[in-house]
């Protein structure tokens, strides 16, 4: 796709100003994402897309490369649906998915990591800067009265204070269930949900959009691990070791400790002030703009775990069909190990718990 893309000299949005393009209640953002969108399908690229760091890189070079190739596109950086919902544009590049067999917590939880491998990812696409927040299912549930699959089945899984995890009867996206006070708010991550309701999220917000060449969707495993690492080849987004801050992830922390003094679990000695749910955006984001990543709920993604190839692959989708969606980045209940870039999960479509939501994808798909 990259070589179709428009690339202008001047900003695009200030060729747009004045043309008429409706959206009811839309952020400017929005509307000039949707603008730039409709530009792209008629414009052609005179020069090449910016090249990819080679990986891993840093930071500052993740930053600069995504916004010179958001430049490139032209179109934003970030921009806010009339949901409340915040994208960041994550642009193509190679990496190595997955960890090396001595990388502390590699294939601990029982799920695959090896063969570390070349993914070549073609295609830039925006990721929502947060998970999904209780307060925009809460849009989604009255607009449409969907019944999550938890609600159906009467409850999802929760832990109790000694980290024994079960069914448990009346938890739901709206009463996670965890062990102690806790006042869920609409800034905190929404959990209780299975793969099959966060597709129904998706398929509700691109029924609402309905703009061509943009289709909300779960990010793709791959993606959903480029865009974590941000440059990054070690266990973290932000380095080798485990955390000291209590600044950049909500894992099981101390905080958590204190609630449940019989909590069992290893967990990562620094405080990240909350024991379970903490709201969006309540940590550092990586070197690609997006929080919680690492921590605070396991994330679903759009294709199925299975075992990775020994060659490299470009633009991977489902691993093994007769498995579950892959889950990724931990979350507040979790050991380190399951809180690392290249951790994995899976979970069937119907499932959900008190740990696991998800974060949406925009496929941007301009074809000339
Ligand atoms: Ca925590
Ligand atoms: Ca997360």
């Amino acid at each position: 796709m990259s070589r179709t893309m428009c690339v202008l000299t001047v900003p695009l949005f200030a060729i747009l100003v004045g043309e008429a393009f409706a959206v009811p209640q839309a952020s400017e953002g929005w509307r000039e994402l949707q603008l730039a969108l409709k530009k792209l399908h008629t414009a052609k690229s005179p020069t090449p897309a910016p090249a990819a760091p080679v990986f891993p890189f840093t930071a500052d070079k993740a930053r600069a490369y995504q916004e010179a190739y958001a430049r490139w596109l032209g179109l934003p950086l970030e921009w806010t649906n009339d949901l409340g919902t915040t994208f960041v544009l994550v642009p193509p590049g190679t990496f190595l998915m997955g960890s090396p067999a001595d990388e502390p917590g590699h294939n601990l939880s029982g799920y695959d990591e090896s063969p570390r491998h070349q993914v070549t990812l073609t295609k830039p696409f925006y990721l929502s800067k947060y998970e999904t927040t209780v307060g925009q299912f809460r849009k989604f549930v009255e607009a449409t009265k969907y019944v999550t699959d938890i609600e159906k089945t009467g409850g999802g899984n929760a832990h109790d204070a000694k980290a024994v995890w079960k069914h448990t009867p009346g938890t739901s996206w709206l009463k996670p269930g965890y062990a102690a006070a806790f006042e869920l708010k609409d800034m905190h991550p929404v959990v209780h949900v299975s793969h099959t309701d966060a597709r129904a999220f998706c398929a509700w917000l691109n029924k609402r959009t309905d703009v061509a060449g943009l289709t909300f969707d779960l990010p793709t495993e791959a993606q959903w691990e480029w865009a974590c690492r941000a440059g990054s080849g070690e266990r973290f987004w932000w380095g080798p070791d485990e955390d000291k801050t209590g600044k950049v992830a909500n894992l099981g922390d101390r905080a958590l400790k204190r609630v449940h003094p019989n909590w069992p679990r290893v967990i990562m000695p620094m405080d990240d002030e909350h024991a379970f749910l903490a709201p969006v955006g309540s940590y550092r984001p990586n070197a690609f703009r997006l929080h919680d990543m690492l921590g605070n709920v396991w994330e679903f993604c759009s294709t199925r775990y299975g075992k990775y190839p020994n060659g490299p692959r470009t633009d991977p989708t489902d691993g093994d069909p007769k498995r579950g969606f892959a889950v990724r980045g931990g979350g507040w209940s979790n050991i380190p190990a399951d809180v690392r870039c290249a951790s994995r999960n899976a979970d069937p479509p119907h499932f959900g718990h008190s740990n696991l939501g998800f974060r949406v994808a925009v496929q941007i798909m301009v074809a000339r």
